[in-house]
Protein backbone atom coordinates (compact mmCIF):
# COMPACT_ATOMS: atom_id res chain seq x y z
CA UNK A 1 0.00 0.00 0.00
CA UNK A 2 1.00 3.46 -0.98
CA UNK A 3 0.70 6.12 1.94
CA UNK A 4 1.15 9.90 0.99
CA UNK A 5 2.21 11.92 4.22
CA UNK A 6 2.31 15.75 3.73
CA UNK A 7 4.70 17.90 6.00
CA UNK A 8 6.96 15.03 6.34
CA UNK A 9 10.24 17.14 6.99
CA UNK A 10 9.19 18.42 9.70
CA UNK A 11 8.85 17.02 13.56
CA UNK A 12 6.13 15.27 13.96
CA UNK A 13 5.53 14.07 10.17
CA UNK A 14 9.32 13.07 9.82
CA UNK A 15 8.85 10.61 13.03
CA UNK A 16 5.61 9.50 11.76
CA UNK A 17 7.62 8.61 8.48
CA UNK A 18 10.83 6.56 10.43
CA UNK A 19 7.96 4.76 12.50
CA UNK A 20 5.61 3.55 9.22
CA UNK A 21 8.43 2.53 7.45
CA UNK A 22 9.87 0.34 10.53
CA UNK A 23 6.59 -0.70 11.39
CA UNK A 24 5.02 -1.49 7.93
CA UNK A 25 7.38 -2.99 5.56
CA UNK A 26 6.39 -3.50 2.10
CA UNK A 27 4.10 -0.10 2.57
CA UNK A 28 5.16 2.53 0.40
CA UNK A 29 5.66 6.34 2.22
CA UNK A 30 5.51 9.42 -0.27
CA UNK A 31 6.50 13.00 1.23
CA UNK A 32 5.16 15.87 -0.03
CA UNK A 33 7.02 18.82 1.89
CA UNK A 34 7.17 22.53 0.80
CA UNK A 35 10.01 23.11 2.81
CA UNK A 36 9.22 25.81 4.78
CA UNK A 37 11.87 27.44 6.99
CA UNK A 38 10.38 24.37 9.58
CA UNK A 39 11.04 21.39 6.72
CA UNK A 40 14.38 19.94 6.28
CA UNK A 41 15.88 17.20 4.06
CA UNK A 42 18.35 16.28 6.58
CA UNK A 43 15.86 15.45 8.97
CA UNK A 44 14.93 12.36 6.52
CA UNK A 45 18.22 12.14 5.40
CA UNK A 46 18.14 7.78 6.86
CA UNK A 47 14.97 7.65 4.54
CA UNK A 48 15.99 9.03 0.91
CA UNK A 49 17.93 6.52 -0.10
CA UNK A 50 15.26 3.82 0.39
CA UNK A 51 13.31 2.06 -2.89
CA UNK A 52 10.40 2.19 -1.11
CA UNK A 53 10.73 6.14 -0.20
CA UNK A 54 9.84 8.72 -2.08
CA UNK A 55 10.20 12.62 -1.64
CA UNK A 56 8.54 15.44 -3.11
CA UNK A 57 8.54 18.79 -2.95
CA UNK A 58 5.60 20.82 -3.44
CA UNK A 59 2.85 23.11 -1.50
CA UNK A 60 -0.27 21.56 -0.11
CA UNK A 61 -1.90 24.86 -1.80
CA UNK A 62 -0.79 24.30 -5.60
CA UNK A 63 -3.61 22.01 -7.13
CA UNK A 64 -2.39 21.00 -9.41
CA UNK A 65 0.83 19.44 -8.47
CA UNK A 66 -1.45 18.04 -5.31
CA UNK A 67 -3.94 16.34 -8.26
CA UNK A 68 -1.18 15.32 -9.78
CA UNK A 69 0.71 13.64 -7.33
CA UNK A 70 -2.87 11.66 -6.55
CA UNK A 71 -3.02 10.57 -9.73
CA UNK A 72 -0.23 9.38 -10.24
CA UNK A 73 0.84 7.22 -6.96
CA UNK A 74 -3.21 6.44 -6.05
CA UNK A 75 -2.61 6.78 -2.12
CA UNK A 76 -4.59 4.69 -0.21
CA UNK A 77 -4.13 6.89 3.07
CA UNK A 78 -3.18 10.67 3.28
CA UNK A 79 -2.51 12.15 6.40
CA UNK A 80 -2.11 15.61 6.74
CA UNK A 81 1.02 16.88 9.20
CA UNK A 82 1.80 20.34 6.86
CA UNK A 83 1.26 23.33 8.38
CA UNK A 84 2.54 26.60 9.44
CA UNK A 85 3.02 24.88 13.21
CA UNK A 86 4.36 28.04 15.76
CA UNK A 87 2.19 30.13 17.33
CA UNK A 88 4.19 33.09 18.32
CA UNK A 89 5.05 33.22 14.35
CA UNK A 90 1.10 33.08 13.34
CA UNK A 91 1.07 36.20 15.66
CA UNK A 92 3.57 38.51 13.92
CA UNK A 93 2.21 37.03 10.35
CA UNK A 94 -0.86 35.18 10.18
CA UNK A 95 -1.62 35.10 6.42
CA UNK A 96 0.69 31.80 5.39
CA UNK A 97 -1.67 30.23 8.16
CA UNK A 98 -4.56 30.87 6.92
CA UNK A 99 -3.24 29.69 3.06
CA UNK A 100 -1.34 26.04 4.70
CA UNK A 101 -3.61 25.29 6.80
CA UNK A 102 -6.54 25.97 5.41
CA UNK A 103 -6.37 26.59 1.76
CA UNK A 104 -3.99 23.40 2.04
CA UNK A 105 -6.73 21.05 3.73
CA UNK A 106 -9.12 22.29 1.17
CA UNK A 107 -7.18 21.28 -1.43
CA UNK A 108 -5.73 17.66 -0.13
CA UNK A 109 -9.93 17.31 0.18
CA UNK A 110 -10.42 18.20 -3.14
CA UNK A 111 -7.81 15.88 -4.43
CA UNK A 112 -9.43 13.12 -2.28
CA UNK A 113 -13.04 13.77 -3.65
CA UNK A 114 -11.97 13.74 -7.09
CA UNK A 115 -9.69 10.48 -6.93
CA UNK A 116 -10.63 8.69 -3.83
CA UNK A 117 -8.91 7.44 -1.18
CA UNK A 118 -9.18 4.57 1.17
CA UNK A 119 -8.77 7.29 4.25
CA UNK A 120 -7.92 10.93 4.99
CA UNK A 121 -6.18 11.77 8.10
CA UNK A 122 -6.17 15.47 9.46
CA UNK A 123 -3.46 16.01 12.49
CA UNK A 124 -5.39 18.31 14.61
CA UNK A 125 -4.05 20.10 17.54
CA UNK A 126 -5.69 20.57 21.11
CA UNK A 127 -5.61 24.12 20.57
CA UNK A 128 -9.07 24.38 18.67
CA UNK A 129 -10.47 24.08 22.04
CA UNK A 130 -8.83 27.37 24.02
CA UNK A 131 -7.75 27.14 26.79
CA UNK A 132 -8.49 25.64 30.76
CA UNK A 133 -8.44 28.32 33.74
CA UNK A 134 -5.17 27.24 36.28
CA UNK A 135 -7.76 26.91 38.98
CA UNK A 136 -9.87 23.84 37.86
CA UNK A 137 -7.83 20.96 37.47
CA UNK A 138 -11.03 18.91 37.41
CA UNK A 139 -11.49 20.07 33.94
CA UNK A 140 -10.01 18.30 30.48
CA UNK A 141 -10.98 19.24 26.52
CA UNK A 142 -13.16 16.34 25.24
CA UNK A 143 -14.33 15.44 21.97
CA UNK A 144 -17.35 17.62 22.86
CA UNK A 145 -15.38 20.85 24.31
CA UNK A 146 -16.73 23.98 21.85
CA UNK A 147 -14.18 25.12 19.49
CA UNK A 148 -12.81 28.25 21.25
CA UNK A 149 -9.20 29.10 19.53
CA UNK A 150 -6.95 31.53 20.82
CA UNK A 151 -4.20 32.49 17.84
CA UNK A 152 -4.79 32.86 14.38
CA UNK A 153 -1.75 29.30 14.42
CA UNK A 154 -5.19 27.44 16.14
CA UNK A 155 -8.12 29.47 14.04
CA UNK A 156 -6.96 28.11 11.07
CA UNK A 157 -6.46 24.42 12.56
CA UNK A 158 -9.86 25.02 13.88
CA UNK A 159 -11.46 25.89 10.48
CA UNK A 160 -9.31 22.97 8.92
CA UNK A 161 -10.87 20.69 10.72
CA UNK A 162 -14.71 22.02 10.37
CA UNK A 163 -13.75 21.89 6.71
CA UNK A 164 -12.90 18.21 6.93
CA UNK A 165 -15.84 16.97 9.09
CA UNK A 166 -18.19 19.11 5.97
CA UNK A 167 -16.31 17.00 3.39
CA UNK A 168 -17.34 13.74 5.18
CA UNK A 169 -21.10 14.52 5.79
CA UNK A 170 -21.48 16.07 2.29
CA UNK A 171 -19.15 13.80 -0.33
CA UNK A 172 -18.77 10.93 2.32
CA UNK A 173 -14.90 10.91 2.33
CA UNK A 174 -13.70 8.58 4.92
CA UNK A 175 -11.66 10.79 6.97
CA UNK A 176 -10.57 11.21 10.86
CA UNK A 177 -9.26 13.92 12.99
CA UNK A 178 -6.50 14.20 15.45
CA UNK A 179 -6.55 16.38 18.48
CA UNK A 180 -2.74 16.15 19.87
CA UNK A 181 -1.31 17.87 23.30
CA UNK A 182 2.11 19.28 22.91
CA UNK A 183 4.66 17.00 21.36
CA UNK A 184 8.40 16.53 22.37
CA UNK A 185 10.71 14.62 21.00
CA UNK A 186 14.21 14.33 18.26
CA UNK A 187 13.82 16.19 15.20
CA UNK A 188 11.60 19.27 16.68
CA UNK A 189 12.80 22.85 15.31
CA UNK A 190 14.17 24.70 17.48
CA UNK A 191 11.67 27.67 18.00
CA UNK A 192 9.63 25.13 20.05
CA UNK A 193 9.03 25.30 23.77
CA UNK A 194 11.89 22.39 24.56
CA UNK A 195 14.44 22.39 21.55
CA UNK A 196 14.70 26.12 22.39
CA UNK A 197 15.64 25.45 26.33
CA UNK A 198 17.77 23.02 25.64
CA UNK A 199 19.86 24.37 22.40
CA UNK A 200 19.87 27.50 24.94
CA UNK A 201 21.11 25.77 28.01
CA UNK A 202 24.22 23.92 26.04
CA UNK A 203 24.96 27.43 24.49
CA UNK A 204 24.80 28.72 28.61
CA UNK A 205 22.50 31.59 27.03
CA UNK A 206 19.27 33.01 28.74
CA UNK A 207 15.89 30.60 28.47
CA UNK A 208 13.10 33.14 28.36
CA UNK A 209 10.23 32.41 29.73
CA UNK A 210 6.89 33.92 29.11
CA UNK A 211 4.81 35.42 31.73
CA UNK A 212 4.81 34.16 34.69
CA UNK A 213 5.79 30.28 33.64
CA UNK A 214 3.07 29.16 34.88
CA UNK A 215 1.24 27.79 31.87
CA UNK A 216 0.57 24.20 31.62
CA UNK A 217 0.87 21.98 28.56
CA UNK A 218 0.44 18.34 28.65
CA UNK A 219 3.35 17.13 26.65
CA UNK A 220 3.57 13.68 24.70
CA UNK A 221 6.44 11.65 23.07
CA UNK A 222 6.22 12.39 19.52
CA UNK A 223 6.15 8.13 19.35
CA UNK A 224 2.84 7.91 21.17
CA UNK A 225 1.35 10.52 18.65
CA UNK A 226 2.64 8.97 15.98
CA UNK A 227 1.47 5.40 17.43
CA UNK A 228 -1.93 6.88 17.75
CA UNK A 229 -2.28 8.16 14.63
CA UNK A 230 -1.92 4.36 13.33
CA UNK A 231 -4.32 3.03 15.46
CA UNK A 232 -7.10 5.88 14.04
CA UNK A 233 -6.12 4.80 10.33
CA UNK A 234 -6.37 1.30 11.51
CA UNK A 235 -9.73 1.03 13.90
CA UNK A 236 -11.19 4.58 13.93
CA UNK A 237 -14.35 5.53 12.88
CA UNK A 238 -15.27 7.60 10.03
CA UNK A 239 -15.87 11.02 10.84
CA UNK A 240 -15.15 10.70 14.20
CA UNK A 241 -12.45 13.17 16.61
CA UNK A 242 -9.89 11.48 18.52
CA UNK A 243 -8.49 13.07 21.55
CA UNK A 244 -4.67 12.42 22.14
CA UNK A 245 -2.88 13.49 24.78
CA UNK A 246 -1.40 11.15 28.19
CA UNK A 247 -2.46 13.34 31.48
CA UNK A 248 1.23 14.55 31.36
CA UNK A 249 0.76 17.71 32.65
CA UNK A 250 3.50 19.94 33.48
CA UNK A 251 4.21 23.98 34.36
CA UNK A 252 6.39 25.58 31.99
CA UNK A 253 8.61 26.54 34.58
CA UNK A 254 9.42 23.35 35.87
CA UNK A 255 9.77 21.45 32.24
CA UNK A 256 12.43 24.70 32.36
CA UNK A 257 13.90 23.67 35.69
CA UNK A 258 13.87 19.84 35.07
CA UNK A 259 16.03 20.61 31.96
CA UNK A 260 18.47 22.69 33.11
CA UNK A 261 18.98 19.95 36.21
CA UNK A 262 19.49 17.00 33.48
CA UNK A 263 21.92 19.03 31.45
CA UNK A 264 23.59 20.10 35.21
CA UNK A 265 23.20 23.90 33.90
CA UNK A 266 22.39 26.77 36.70
CA UNK A 267 18.61 28.34 37.39
CA UNK A 268 20.42 31.32 37.03
CA UNK A 269 20.09 31.25 33.28
CA UNK A 270 16.21 31.38 33.16
CA UNK A 271 14.70 35.15 32.25
CA UNK A 272 11.03 36.19 32.37
CA UNK A 273 10.23 37.98 29.76
CA UNK A 274 7.17 39.58 28.55
CA UNK A 275 4.14 37.39 27.94
CA UNK A 276 2.96 35.78 24.65
CA UNK A 277 -0.31 38.05 23.89
CA UNK A 278 -3.48 35.68 24.10
CA UNK A 279 -1.52 32.99 25.91
CA UNK A 280 -3.52 29.92 26.85
CA UNK A 281 -3.44 28.98 30.29
CA UNK A 282 -3.37 25.44 30.43
CA UNK A 283 -4.11 22.78 28.10
CA UNK A 284 -5.34 19.30 29.45
CA UNK A 285 -6.58 16.32 27.39
CA UNK A 286 -9.13 13.71 28.29
CA UNK A 287 -7.89 10.80 26.15
CA UNK A 288 -10.99 8.41 27.21
CA UNK A 289 -12.13 8.11 23.88
CA UNK A 290 -9.18 6.94 22.05
CA UNK A 291 -8.53 4.82 24.75
CA UNK A 292 -11.76 2.83 25.52
CA UNK A 293 -12.12 2.45 21.70
CA UNK A 294 -8.85 2.09 20.04
CA UNK A 295 -6.90 0.87 23.14
CA UNK A 296 -4.26 3.55 22.96
CA UNK A 297 -2.09 4.28 25.88
CA UNK A 298 1.28 6.63 26.28
CA UNK A 299 3.83 4.00 26.25
CA UNK A 300 6.80 6.82 26.93
CA UNK A 301 7.25 8.71 30.50
CA UNK A 302 7.69 12.13 30.73
CA UNK A 303 11.15 11.31 32.54
CA UNK A 304 12.41 9.06 30.39
CA UNK A 305 11.37 10.86 26.90
CA UNK A 306 12.90 14.00 28.01
CA UNK A 307 16.16 12.08 28.47
CA UNK A 308 16.37 10.53 25.17
CA UNK A 309 15.41 13.63 23.80
CA UNK A 310 18.25 15.61 25.79
CA UNK A 311 20.60 13.02 24.55
CA UNK A 312 19.16 13.53 20.72
CA UNK A 313 19.72 16.84 21.05
CA UNK A 314 22.94 16.82 22.28
CA UNK A 315 24.24 13.63 20.05
CA UNK A 316 22.68 16.11 16.45
CA UNK A 317 24.52 18.96 17.31
CA UNK A 318 25.40 19.34 13.73
CA UNK A 319 21.44 19.47 12.87
CA UNK A 320 19.99 21.69 15.01
CA UNK A 321 23.41 24.03 15.12
CA UNK A 322 22.95 24.74 10.86
CA UNK A 323 19.60 25.83 11.69
CA UNK A 324 20.50 27.96 14.35
CA UNK A 325 23.22 29.81 12.72
CA UNK A 326 21.24 30.37 9.58
CA UNK A 327 17.87 32.82 9.10
CA UNK A 328 16.29 31.86 12.40
CA UNK A 329 19.28 34.29 14.14
CA UNK A 330 16.80 36.89 12.52
CA UNK A 331 13.29 35.20 13.90
CA UNK A 332 15.33 34.94 17.44
CA UNK A 333 16.25 38.43 17.17
CA UNK A 334 13.20 39.83 15.98
CA UNK A 335 11.32 37.65 18.67
CA UNK A 336 13.41 37.95 21.42
CA UNK A 337 15.44 40.89 21.19
CA UNK A 338 14.63 43.34 23.87
CA UNK A 339 11.99 41.51 25.50
P1 LIG B 1 6.61 21.54 11.86
O1 LIG B 1 6.48 23.01 11.75
O2 LIG B 1 7.79 20.95 12.55
O3 LIG B 1 6.54 20.88 10.40
C1 LIG B 1 5.63 21.29 9.44
C2 LIG B 1 6.08 20.74 8.09
O4 LIG B 1 5.08 21.10 7.12
C3 LIG B 1 7.41 21.31 7.59
O5 LIG B 1 8.21 20.29 7.08
C4 LIG B 1 6.99 22.29 6.49
O6 LIG B 1 7.96 22.43 5.48
C5 LIG B 1 5.73 21.64 5.97
N1 LIG B 1 4.80 22.59 5.34
C6 LIG B 1 4.34 23.76 5.86
N2 LIG B 1 3.51 24.36 4.98
C7 LIG B 1 3.42 23.53 3.91
C8 LIG B 1 2.72 23.59 2.69
N3 LIG B 1 1.93 24.63 2.38
N4 LIG B 1 2.86 22.56 1.81
C9 LIG B 1 3.64 21.50 2.10
N5 LIG B 1 4.36 21.41 3.23
C10 LIG B 1 4.24 22.41 4.13
O7 LIG B 1 5.26 21.05 12.55
P2 LIG B 1 5.00 19.85 13.56
O8 LIG B 1 5.23 20.30 14.94
O9 LIG B 1 5.67 18.63 13.04
O10 LIG B 1 3.41 19.69 13.40
C11 LIG B 1 2.87 18.82 12.41
C12 LIG B 1 1.35 18.87 12.49
O11 LIG B 1 0.93 18.46 13.79
C13 LIG B 1 0.77 20.26 12.28
O12 LIG B 1 -0.40 20.14 11.53
C14 LIG B 1 0.45 20.76 13.69
O13 LIG B 1 -0.64 21.64 13.67
C15 LIG B 1 0.10 19.45 14.37
N6 LIG B 1 0.35 19.39 15.82
C16 LIG B 1 1.56 19.70 16.33
C17 LIG B 1 1.79 19.57 17.70
C18 LIG B 1 3.13 19.87 18.32
O14 LIG B 1 3.24 19.84 19.54
N7 LIG B 1 4.17 20.14 17.55
C19 LIG B 1 0.76 19.12 18.53
C20 LIG B 1 -0.48 18.83 17.97
C21 LIG B 1 -0.68 18.95 16.61
O1 LIG C 1 10.50 30.86 24.28
C1 LIG C 1 9.45 30.37 24.74
N1 LIG C 1 9.11 30.59 26.03
C2 LIG C 1 7.97 30.13 26.60
O2 LIG C 1 7.72 30.37 27.79
C3 LIG C 1 8.55 29.57 23.93
C4 LIG C 1 8.87 29.29 22.49
C5 LIG C 1 7.40 29.11 24.52
N2 LIG C 1 7.11 29.38 25.80
C6 LIG C 1 5.87 28.83 26.39
C7 LIG C 1 4.61 29.12 25.59
C8 LIG C 1 3.76 27.90 25.88
O3 LIG C 1 3.05 28.10 27.10
O4 LIG C 1 5.99 27.41 26.39
C9 LIG C 1 4.75 26.77 26.07
C10 LIG C 1 4.94 25.90 24.85
O5 LIG C 1 5.17 26.79 23.75
P1 LIG C 1 5.30 26.25 22.24
O6 LIG C 1 6.40 25.25 22.15
O7 LIG C 1 5.34 27.43 21.35
O8 LIG C 1 3.96 25.39 22.08
P2 LIG C 1 2.39 25.78 22.14
O9 LIG C 1 2.15 27.22 21.92
O10 LIG C 1 1.85 25.17 23.39
O11 LIG C 1 1.87 24.97 20.84
C11 LIG C 1 2.35 23.64 20.56
O12 LIG C 1 1.43 22.67 20.92
C12 LIG C 1 0.29 22.52 20.14
C13 LIG C 1 2.74 23.49 19.09
O13 LIG C 1 3.69 24.47 18.73
C14 LIG C 1 1.54 23.52 18.22
O14 LIG C 1 1.90 23.29 16.86
C15 LIG C 1 0.60 22.45 18.67
O15 LIG C 1 -0.57 22.50 17.93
Amino acid sequence: MTILVTGGAGFIGSNFIFYWLDKHPGDRVVCLDKLTYAGSLSTLKSVMDRPDFRFVKGDICDKGLVLGLFREERPEYVINFAAESHVDRSITGPEVFLQSNYIGTAVLLEACRECGVGRYHQVSTDEVYGDLPLDRPDLFFTEDTPLHTSSPYSASKAAADLLVQSYVRTYGISATISRCSNNYGPCQFPEKFIPLMVINALNDEPLPVYGDGLNVRDWLFVEDHCRAIELILQKGRIGEIYNVGGHNEWRNIDVVKLILAKLGKPESLIRYVEDRKGHDRRYAIDPGKICDELGWLPETGFEDGLGWTLRWYLDNRPWWGDIVSGEYREYYEMMYGGR
